[in-house]
């Protein structure tokens, strides 16, 4: 399909596609493209055809218009006159339409015109103020077929005169840009062409260099208008190369508009006159007809290629700017989707921290517990030796020499070895309890400094978890995790204050009794508590003392072999006793209370801190998973719409390739042109009449 073969469908594909774009413009919150896109459809459908006279005021703008309707019809002066946008169309009859702000319109004579468009006099500009726009219909056959030509208040007038004008910009096909030969193409003009005409929706400027009159000579003439051109050139070219860059689509677009710059020279006021009085040598010296044959041809053969060009360069600029914010938006996706592993990452460094910190106080746990027996072993093999040098000891540094009574020294000695193996053990009992107590202690102010840490980091973690999705509220466990740990430690301290104590597994007080062997007339040591509690250690069974005590103590040899005898009997039975006894069992015992107390606390940290790293970890694979399918879900949209907004800016640039190559042929088609063979007239190649005397042309 070629735009030359098949117009029709051309345009239908460019409305389907800007519907498309439209679409997506929605769905992106571009709201200037939409109204853009409004605009641009509502004019495919009316296919009308709009030619805006631009340029600063006094260039000559309203008169030149009027040296085309060949009649003075738009008021012109010397002084600022056109306050309104007047829109020149055909009409048989010529009356005028005057469109209000507040949207009244009323239809007026044309010669009233003047008193509502113009700011000619105070009033005149009050009533200017109330008006929108005039509709001038006129028999002009330039405007048949809906063209329109459009007079501007003009730039550098006033502010709202400015925005008139530029307001027109964007709902143009064509600009003719009127400059004045008195002052050949100023910054101020350069500006406004290169901000303003260049990139706006149109896609044809033609320049009028107005005024030419005041050049008598032609090679003046010829000067002022190269110096324009050359100025043209310059603007455009400085201002690209400052705003664009050279491969985009944007230089590409802008340069299209400029690719052949055609400047015409001429005198809108004589061309008036001249038309008017019907002075043809004036005519041709206002050379205006140069510039009607340009008019002429636009508007009856290149009309709808500068129409689809316009529209194409519409679609190429929507289309550029969708994808720009589609890519934008991609990236800003990608940013936060990076931005979200972060925080997951960061969130899975914390539970991984938790759960290392776990390992290591369970391990931490075990090593007490085992610390437990490797520390109280040494004492336990302590035991034996101490209690037996305790009771060595208080039997050599019994004074035996106060009384040569055997009963009561024998009274004295048994009580006394009693209490010194007592004082041992217990002092022993003490040491390994303190030894168990003091790792349990330690425990427990470790594993209250480690619920006070981790319920922090616990509660961090679900208080960024909450921040990850707003419709999701992530449940708080942190606070019943760390009660619960609370309550097993709580548990743990009071089991280690029920241990008891060690100590009073040994004999805590006794009496001891002596008594006469009846059997061999022998005195025997007997604990008073044979059974009870003092057995550990002096079992029921008496100790014989021997024959050796039964004369009094006072002599000193007597006394050391009465205390080597006693020691002799005693210590043994304390062996004896021991052995039967086995106190690593009482020990043991104590030992496994303890590491039980250990075990609960153990599985408690264990259990719990399972729960919540569990927990945890399951909010965390909801959230990533719903936001992934989130991130999949809007990137797959934003590829879609990628991707079909390509194809239609590719089919525009296919387009554009192919309006430019036609536009090139139509130039080669200018070098053709009909000569009217009643005026000599030169007509363009495809007029059917002559535009000057309305001959019908040969073909
Ligand atoms: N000498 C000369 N004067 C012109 C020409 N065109 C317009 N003027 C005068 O310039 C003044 C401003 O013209 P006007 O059409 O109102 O300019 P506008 O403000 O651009 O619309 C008027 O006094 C016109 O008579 C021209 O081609 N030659
Ligand atoms: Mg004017």
């Amino acid at each position: 399909m070629t735009i030359v073969t098949d117009y029709k469908q051309v345009v239908l594909t460019l409305v389907g596609n800007l519907k498309r774009l439209r679409n997506f413009s929605e769905k992106l919150h571009l709201e200037k493209l939409i109204q853009v896109i409004d605009i641009t459809i509502r004019r495919l459908e009316v296919d009308s055809f709009s030619i805006a006279i631009v340029g600063e005021f006094k260039r000559g703008k309203s008169t030149f218009i009027n040296a085309i309707l060949s009649d003075e019809i738009l008021p012109a002066d010397v002084l600022p006159t056109t306050a309104t946008l007047n829109r020149v169309t055909y009409g048989v009859e010529p009356f005028v339409k005057i469109i209000f702000k507040d949207n009244e319109e009323r239809d007026i004579a044309i010669h009233k015109l003047v008193s509502f468009v113009t700011k000619l006099t105070p009033e005149c500009e009050a009533v200017a103020a109330t008006v929108k726009e005039a509709v001038i219909y006129y028999p002009v056959n330039y405007c048949r077929n809906n063209v329109e030509i459009i007079d501007t208040p003009g730039l550098s007038d006033d502010e709202n005169m400015t925005a008139v004008t530029l307001s027109v910009l964007e709902n143009v096909e064509t600009a003719i840009m009127v400059t004045s030969a008195l002052a050949p193409f100023a910054e101020s003009e350069g500006n406004f062409l290169t901000q303003n005409l260049l990139n706006a929706g149109l896609s044809q400027i033609i320049f009028v260099v107005n005024q030419i009159d005041h050049f008598k000579r032609n090679q003046d003439i010829e000067k002022v208008l190269n110096k324009v051109k050359q100025r043209i050139q310059y603007f455009v070219e400085s201002w690209a190369e400052e705003n664009l860059d050279r491969n985009s689509s944007a230089y590409k677009l802008y340069f299209s508009k400029v690719a052949n710059i055609k400047v015409f020279g001429l005198s809108g006021y004589q061309a008036l006159s001249a038309k008017i009085n019907n002075d043809d040598a004036l005519l041709a010296e206002s050379r205006f007809q140069e510039f009607e044959l340009a008019l002429q041809k636009i508007v009856s053969h290149e009309r709808g290629k500068i129409f689809l060009q316009t529209v194409v360069n519409k679609v190429i600029n929507i289309a550029t700017e969708i994808i720009e914010t589609l890519n934008i938006q991609k990236n800003n996706l990608l940013e936060l989707s990076q931005a979200n592993q972060q925080k997951y990452d960061l969130v899975k460094s914390f539970v991984l921290k938790l759960k290392n910190v776990k390992t290591k106080k369970i391990l931490e746990i075990n090593t007490v517990k085992n610390n437990l027996k490797n520390q109280t072993n040494p004492l336990i093999i302590q035991l034996e030796n101490r209690l037996t040098q305790a009771a060595s000891q208080i039997i050599e540094s019994t004074d035996t020499s106060s009384s040569n009574d055997i009963n009561t020294l024998l009274q004295q000695f048994a009580t006394q070895v009693n209490n010194a193996v007592q004082n041992a053990s217990q002092s022993i009992a003490k040491e390994i309890q303190a030894v168990i107590l003091r790792e349990l202690s330690t425990t427990s102010n470790q594993v209250s400094n480690l619920i006070e840490v981790v319920s922090e980091v616990m509660g961090t973690v679900e208080t960024r978890l909450n921040q990850f999705d707003e419709n999701i509220t992530v449940q708080s466990n942190a606070g019943a995790v760390s009660n619960s740990l609370n309550q097993a430690l709580n548990d743990f301290n009071q089991e280690q204050q029920q241990l008891g104590n060690l100590s009073n597994l040994f004999p805590s007080s006794s009496e001891i009794f002596l008594f006469k062997d009846e059997a061999n007339g022998l005195y025997t040591i007997v604990g008073g508590v044979a059974g009870s509690l003092f057995s550990p250690f002096f079992g029921p069974a008496g100790i014989a003392v021997g024959a050796a005590v039964g004369a009094g103590l006072g002599n000193s040899q007597r006394a050391k072999n009465f205390k080597n005898n006693y020691k002799l009997k005693v210590i043994p039975e304390i062996e004896k006793q021991l052995r039967s006894h086995n106190s690593n069992q009482i020990v043991d015992d104590y030992i496994y209370k303890a590491s039980q107390s250990l075990n609960k606390l153990k599985n408690s940290i264990e259990e719990e801190f399972n729960y919540w790293i569990g927990d945890t970890q399951n909010t965390l694979a909801k959230l990533q998973g719903k936001q992934q399918a989130l991130f999949e879900s809007e990137q797959i949209k934003i590829n879609a719409m990628l991707t079909e907004t390509q194809d239609i800016l590719n089919h525009a640039w296919v387009i554009f390739e192919q309006l430019n190559k036609t536009m090139q042929v139509n130039k080669e088609d200018e070098l053709r042109k009909k000569i009217c063979l009643n005026c000599g007239y030169e007509n363009a190649a495809n007029c059917k009449f002559c535009i000057k005397c309305g001959t019908q042309l040969s073909k």
